[in-house]
């Protein structure tokens, strides 16, 4: 098990409690309602179209004879919000993913963390990177102003960076660089930098333009972080999400046919992307692992103490 001074925990405390304060602060000042998480629902994202994802299972209680799922992902919540009438918001929402314990040691899992989940009505792909690029590029300046004394108990020398972040497709990168493209173009990188077309979700939008390709996408951390945030134009035509669905044989799903109802009835189009509060904690840190970060860490395959 790592090992985490004390001073370096008060230090990780220091910056996520500047993290959550510029995050606050940045959202509200572009305009974004926030609104509280949920923790229980009947439906959850349980991710299984995403070949990404090694959750083990997604659990749940019962309550009064209902089964209410551990939330993974609030993706379906924020498209009912957008579908009723809010235009932009984010949520500081907690995230349980029983991730399988093979992932203890990728430095970038947890089974249970924060993201922060924000959505735009009518929004597109690029409206998201300038959205993230003056995120991260402010986030980054603002550390390096309130925590500098933090920053050196850690070792990090972290240096204001630029954006636009760049943009590359994914199929380009898996032929450049292998399945291996996000370890290695992460540790090469000076900025972050984003990814687009992404085979996943049935959620995320087929690009009209090009067939085979998707308008989603990943942010990706340089220095060896790796994924910042993932997203995505969301698929209003019911006719590309019932094959997406049937294709990745969804559709018995309950989420899923809760979603198929919303679906039908139309959807409204929107973008939006959830990015891991612990991740850009270690970001900003250069924590060895992700769960460093957290004061009552939640890595696959270690015991909880408390
Ligand atoms: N938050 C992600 C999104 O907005 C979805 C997820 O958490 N699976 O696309």
């Amino acid at each position: 098990m790592r090992t985490v001074s004390k001073p370096e925990r008060l230090a990780y405390e220091k910056v996520t409690s500047g993290v959550l304060q510029h995050t606050t602060s940045f959202f509200h000042k572009r305009g974004f309602n926030q609104r509280l998480p949920q923790i229980l629902s009947t439906i959850t994202d349980t991710l299984d179209g995403d070949p990404g994802s090694a959750v083990l299972k997604s659990e749940s209680i019962t309550y009064l004879e209902q089964r209410l799922m551990l939330m993974q992902s609030m993706i379906l919540h924020k498209q009912i919000l957008i579908k009723n009438g809010v235009e932009k918001f984010f949520i500081i929402s907690p995230n349980i993913r029983l991730e399988n314990p093979v992932r203890r040691t990728t430095g970038k899992h947890l089974f249970e963390f924060n993201q922060v989940d924000f959505e735009v009505r009518g929004a597109k792909m690029k409206d998201i990177f300038r959205v993230m690029d003056a995120f991260i590029i402010s986030m980054v300046n603002k550390i390096i102003e309130t925590c500098p004394k933090e920053l050196e108990l850690f070792g990090r020398v972290l240096k204001p960076i630029k954006g636009p972040f760049p943009v590359y497709d994914m199929d380009e990168l898996v032929k450049a660089h292998g399945p291996e493209w996000e370890q290695k173009l992460s540790e090469g990188a000076k900025t972050p930098f984003w990814v687009t077309s992404i085979p996943r979700e049935f959620y995320d939008k087929a690009d009209p333009a090009h067939e085979g390709k998707f308008l989603n996408y990943d942010l990706i951390y340089n220095g060896g972080f790796c994924e910042a945030l993932s997203g995505g134009e969301r698929e209003t035509d019911f006719g590309i999400i019932m094959s997406k669905v049937r294709a990745h044989n969804l559709q018995e799903k309950p989420y899923v046919q809760a979603f198929l109802k919303l679906a039908e009835e139309g959807l409204v189009p929107s973008a939006g992307g959830g990015f891991g509060v612990e991740r850009l904690v270690r970001y900003l840190t250069g924590a060895p692992h992700v769960g460093d970060v957290q004061m009552f860490p939640r890595v696959p395959g270690e015991p909880v103490i408390v």
